[in-house]
């Protein structure tokens, strides 16, 4: 259970890292520069946003044994790093926030009133989908809270409690193929529900790359970009071509490599992460890279063994 807290956090890293120079790269350029996707390596450990975030989720969870939504803004202000490429909603809510805005109000004035959609909750759920992994109502209360922060839009709240969900049946240790039908009932959502059911069709006759852009999508809206990391997941036998696959479809990268690593992490534990990828993860400024992650893996493990 441990191997799979660590591997999940990790694995957002490694993910991450494995898109970061190829964001927004169409699916065909992607492929011109790295040829064939099983001789694909990671060229960088540098990592983005998404783990920037990642990390402030965990912090917070562990220092306050369970959720704290003004601690998490906070943390997610701290830990702010413009370099490392927020969305454009995110860092106006971050910025609002940390000039006095409160965390609940701040999120419903964005994108016209609704809030976002992007994949932001989403790419940095991976501790709340491990830390609320044996309760499924709490861990979508949970994914819905620590969304609100940044991305105030229902379909925004649903991607993160989807991917959280996720990671959490990962966790628990649900077969592959069982776990298509608990999701389905997972979802509220309409537009969530028709994506898990391109899915399972798309599972079903071994699509194409093109095919599985045009019906899952590969973008920065959460519904077109956390269903894809599912199935990246789902279609792989191991960590690497799962993350290479979810890479190698182009848009998004390092966000769909980073919700793609972190059920692949929590599914196969660390052990099921290259090592020559773990290790080629920058140690970060600050020393927050890749053995703190690590280190917020274990604590948050230990925090859970504690409150349980
Ligand atoms: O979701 P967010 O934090 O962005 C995450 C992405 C990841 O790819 C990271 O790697 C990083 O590169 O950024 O930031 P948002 O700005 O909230 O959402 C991302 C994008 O989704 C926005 O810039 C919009 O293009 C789009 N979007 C919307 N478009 C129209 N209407 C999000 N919400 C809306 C909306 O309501
Ligand atoms: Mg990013
Ligand atoms: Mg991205």
């Amino acid at each position: 259970m441990k191997s799979k807290f660590i591997g999940a956090l990790i694995g957002t890293a490694v993910g991450d890292a494995s898109g970061a120079l190829l964001e927004g790269y169409s699916m065909d350029e992607v492929n011109s520069v790295k040829g064939g996707s099983d001789t694909w390596e990671m060229i960088s450990g540098r990592y983005t946003d998404d783990t920037e975030m990642m990390k402030g989720v965990a912090e917070s969870l562990i220092e306050n044994k369970g959720f704290n939504g003004e601690h998490m803004a906070t943390r997610f202000i701290e830990n702010y790093d413009p370099r490392r490429g927020y969305g454009p909603g995110t860092r106006e809510a971050l910025r609002r926030i940390s000039k006095g805005e409160s965390w609940k109000e701040t999120s419903k004035k964005l994108f016209g009133g609704k809030g976002s959609y992007g994949n932001g909750a989403a790419m940095r759920i991976a501790p709340v989908g491990l830390f609320y992994y044996d309760d499924a109502d709490k861990l979508r209360e949970i994914a819905y809270k620590s969304s609100h922060i940044t991305h105030y839009h229902e379909l925004g709240k649903e991607g993160a409690a989807l991917q959280a969900f996720s990671i959490a049946l990962a966790v628990s240790g649900t077969k592959k193929e069982d776990m298509l039908l608990k999701l389905k009932r997972f979802i509220k959502s309409e537009i969530y529900k028709e994506k898990v059911r391109k899915l399972e069709a798309v599972l079903d006759k071994e699509a194409t790359k093109k095919e599985v852009n045009s019906e899952l999508g590969n973008g920065e809206a959460a519904f077109n970009s956390v269903p894809t990391a599912i199935y990246s997941f789902l279609r792989a036998d191991s960590f690497k071509d799962a993350v290479v696959y979810a890479v190698s479809l182009g848009g998004d990268t390092d966000t769909i490599g980073a919700m793609t690593g972190a059920i692949s992490g929590a599914y196969y534990g660390e052990g099921g992460i290259p090592k020559r990828w773990e290790e080629k993860l920058e140690e970060g400024k600050g020393k927050k890279g890749r053995s703190y992650i690590r280190w917020l893996g274990e604590e948050l493990y230990r925090v859970k063994v504690f409150i349980s």
